[in-house]
């Protein structure tokens, strides 16, 4: 996935990004969190991909396992004819797997917010898929778009792999699933990645691995607030935590202050007490029970589900519900 945030919009009389807004907004607010689509810089995503390939991090392998041995069975949820939107587009690599075994597809619209990621791979695919429209749209998927007038007549399947869904709170989980319903329209399908409920030790190595990925993945955040916004983070007093909140099915990560210290950000300080953290992401993770209620109460009918043979992730298809 790709979720660059993109820092360029500024607040018209304070010139503050919306970054550095959101940034002091979640410093000063208690208990502290700051919103894990800003662990997206260069070196967040690069990150990021380094922890798909993990031992420890199993959602992308369980996933593209899944994808592959039941694409066949997945393409038949895809209408004729059909624009496929993939919300989140990334590197499309899952998307290539689906639609190399959907040949009835006539578009491919991946939107994202991130351009550089998505002119390339629109080539690339346009290049291996000859009769395929490529249609790439630059904008953050979360946010009402349009999509282009060449799919307007065509019937509609949207695509949001990688569990994307689960770095959402449930409200905003169920406001994102009505979002898509809008946009594919009636009638539409929606192939989406589900992180399942496991084991609790499993969850907690997946988020806190052995070779240090993910720490690293949560301390850029500080140096991109350091580099970003004036920051004076010291890396060196902040610890990665990661564990699996049972009660409400999710990973929590945070960033703990190994001491009493403070730190500057824009211009404001802010205080730390030893042991306190900053919120950054949850990632939460849903039965097939819970996942259907949730898909149901937004509009949405699961009809398909497909696991790996550990049930540690799902695919799902669902299907629009008549209004
Ligand atoms: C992008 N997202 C689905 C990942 C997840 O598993 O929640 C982000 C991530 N955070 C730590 N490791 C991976």
């Amino acid at each position: 996935m790709a979720v660059h945030a993109r820092v360029a919009q500024r607040h018209p009389t304070t010139g503050e990004s919306q970054f550095a807004r959101d940034v002091l907004a979640g410093l000063t607010a208690r208990p502290k969190w700051l919103a894990p689509k800003y662990f997206y810089d260069r070196a967040g995503a690069q990150l990021f991909e380094e922890i798909t390939a993990l031992p420890e991090y199993y959602p992308t392998r369980c996933e593209l396992a899944i994808l592959r041995d039941n694409a066949a069975a997945i393409a038949r949820f895809v209408p004729d004819g059909a624009a496929l939107i993939e919300f989140g587009s990334g590197s499309s690599k899952k998307a290539r797997l689906l639609l190399a075994a959907a040949s009835q597809v006539a578009a491919y619209v991946p939107v994202d917010i991130s351009s550089e990621m998505l002119a390339a791979e629109a080539d690339e695919l346009r290049r291996d898929h000859p009769r395929l429209m490529v249609l790439p749209l630059e904008t953050d998927f979360t946010k009402p778009f349009r999509l282009p007038a060449a799919v307007a007549a065509m019937p509609r399947a949207g695509f949001f792999p990688g569990s994307t869904i689960g770095n959402f709170e449930p409200h905003e989980a169920c406001s994102f699933l009505r979002h898509a319903g809008r946009i594919l329209g009636k009638g539409a399908t929606l192939i989406i990645g589900v992180d399942l409920v496991k084991d609790a030790k499993l969850l907690n190595a997946a988020y806190d691995d052995a070779a240090g990925v993910t720490a690293k993945f949560n301390l850029n955040l500080l140096t991109r607030i350091n580099r970003e916004l004036d920051g004076t983070f010291d890396l060196d007093s902040f610890s990665h935590e990661a564990f699996y909140n049972s009660e409400r099915r999710r990973i929590e990560m945070h960033l703990a202050s190994k001491k009493r210290q403070k730190a500057r950000v824009c211009g404001r300080v802010i205080d730390f007490r030893a042991g306190e953290t900053i919120h950054t992401e949850n990632s939460y993770k849903y039965t097939l029970e819970s996942f259907g209620a949730l898909a149901r109460g937004s509009g949405w009918t699961p009809v398909a589900v497909w696991t790996d043979a550990d049930r540690y992730f799902s695919v799902q298809a669902l299907v629009a519900q008549d209004e």
